[in-house]
């Protein structure tokens, strides 16, 4: 595997078996299966899928040897499935070149050579020891010599894979790129935050979320490298012409800078996979208008750096709502996990149709003729969000004192807009909660209301009504195929 890891390395960081192979996993698990793991990892997930990985290959290992040790090349040949499952795995991703077969191919030869090597010195060590009644010099040399190997081989495996971690050299030279970019200010500056947005009461996420708190979803088991300094982003397809853009010609564009909150449509009820940003970008309606969309088109396939792609309506990075190519979050370049250098935000629709990340093309195009990467997994053609709330405080099954008890979080119906939050207790009638003002309609809502407890089990909900008198969904219903839907409901224990 260090071998492999290490051609990887100097060739390109996107040939890694390893992450080919979890690649892989990732695309062919059913949805249900991703669901589970998001729900049981969270954004521990790929840590887990890695772990998972070692403690297979490792396993695989020792069968491998035990086998060969009882029989001549059968240890090699779970290796060489093992190696070609690599090369399988690589040749099912993006941008496949006959380099890419290499690092699966070297890493199963060097597994195979060594394999040999160890079993050989094992058998002579155990032929040695066969028979052997009193302390024998040669079972001891031959002993010594098979540790030895081992030590030698554990050493070059350490060695390569340390060199292999010169791999991240790639994504450590695109952090310090990123690093020396200065962005330049907005022609229309994001509307200042009211005060009163944010009421501050403890344990409410705040209404900009930083980004290293900012939830983070995609397919890429290795975040993509890209160079802003060969960045192009093409618009092809359906136009009247094409149209081609570099980093610099974007960051020279008049910049548009809004608070949007997006989500993802894995966010169950109550969840945390969503999240507020202040975006810099340009409209993509402005590029879209310089290509010059074709009658009948319906579509905008987005295609990112890593062959990641979503399928978002048309008309809504036509219309008039600021759906962003963004270049910085919250004050910084994009990070390197949000998507830098650009990536899509699009007010009012989840992620997976709309916010691809590492941006390298968008192909004008029609439902009809095109699908983006979840779409034949079985998530929806279409994704708007769906109006939901949640209550963050008090958290749920916490216990808390009898009195007034402060209840909050927040609400959202992303380019609708929230209109009254209610709140019931043990499915009495219905509250209204003190809504707080919003950012704009394109951001989630803070929302508070105290309410006198005496000591006992309560179960409180929350539901939503958006600007355009829309009800939140109660309906429970799970992530897939176009968004959870029902009341968060908690539990709250009121201690005398
Ligand atoms: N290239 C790429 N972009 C992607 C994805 C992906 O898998 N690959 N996932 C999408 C999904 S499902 C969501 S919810 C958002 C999450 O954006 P974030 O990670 O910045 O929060 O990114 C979107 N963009
Ligand atoms: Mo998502």
């Amino acid at each position: 595997m260090a071998a492999g890891e290490l051609l990887a390395g100097f060739a390109s960081p996107t040939l890694s078996p390893l992450t080919a192979v979890g690649g892989a996993v990732i695309d062919a698990v059913p949805p249900g299966v991703k669901d589970w793991a998001i729900s049981l990892f969270g954004t521990a997930d790929k840590a887990a899928l890695l772990v998972g990985m070692v403690l297979v290959i490792a396993a695989l290992a020792a069968l491998a040897g035990v086998l060969e040790r009882r029989r001549r090349f059968t240890g090699a040949a779970v290796v060489g499935i093992f190696g070609l499952a690599g090369a399988v795995a690589v040749l099912t991703r993006s941008q496949v070149t006959p380099m890419a077969l290499m690092p699966p191919l070297l890493a199963a030869v060097a597994a195979v050579v060594l394999l040999r090597f160890l079993v050989r010195r094992l058998r002579a060590w155990d032929d040695a020891a066969a028979g052997e009644t009193t302390p024998d010099p040669m079972a001891a040399s031959s002993r010594r010599s098979f540790l030895q190997a081992l030590g030698i081989t554990a050493a070059a495996s350490a060695a390569g894979g340390v060199l292999g971690g010169i791999w991240r050299g790639a994504s450590m030279a695109v952090s310090e790129a990123r690093a020396r970019i200065t962005l330049p200010g907005p022609a229309s500056p994001a509307a200042p935050i009211p005060p009163a947005a944010e009421p501050g009461v403890a344990g409410v996420s705040p209404l900009v979320t930083p980004n290293r708190d900012f939830y983070r979803i995609d397919t890429a088991l290795s975040v993509p490298a890209v160079n802003p300094g060969t960045w192009v982003l093409k618009v092809t397809g359906m136009v009247a012409r094409d149209v081609q853009l570099s980093y610099a010609d974007l960051l020279a564009k008049p910049l548009t800078e809004r608070h949007i909150t997006i989500a993802c449509v894995s966010n169950g009820v109550g969840g945390d996979l969503i999240g507020n940003a202040r975006w810099l970008g340009w409209p993509v309606r402005e590029l879209l208008a310089q290509a010059g969309p074709q009658p009948g088109a319906d579509m905008v396939l987005s295609r990112s750096a890593d062959g990641w792609t979503a399928g978002t309506p048309l008309d809504v990075l036509t219309d008039t709502r600021d759906a962003l190519l963004a270049v910085g979050m919250n004050g910084e370049p994009l990070p390197l996990e949000h998507g830098f250098p650009v990536r899509l935000v699009v007010p009012g629709l989840y992620g997976y149709v709309s916010a691809t990340k590492w941006v390298t093309e968008l192909k004008v195009t029609r439902f009809a003729d095109d699908a983006g990467y979840w779409t034949p997994r079985g998530w929806s053609e279409r994704g708007p969000v769906k109006t939901s709330s949640r209550i963050d405080v008090p958290r749920s099954g916490r216990p808390v004192n009898a009195g007034t008890v402060v209840f909050a979080g927040v609400a959202w119906a992303q380019h609708t807009g929230i209109q009254t939050v209610e709140l019931r207790i043990n499915r009495g009638p219905w509250r209204e909660a003190e809504l707080a003002a919003g950012i704009s309609l394109d951001t989630w809502y803070q929302w508070k209301l105290a309410v006198d407890l005496s000591p006992g089990q309560y179960e409180v909900q929350v539901r939503a009504t958006d600007l355009k008198g829309g009800p939140q969904d109660e309906t429970t219903r799970p992530p897939a195929p176009d968004g959870a839907t029902g009341f968060h409901t908690v539990r709250v224990d009121v201690k005398s």
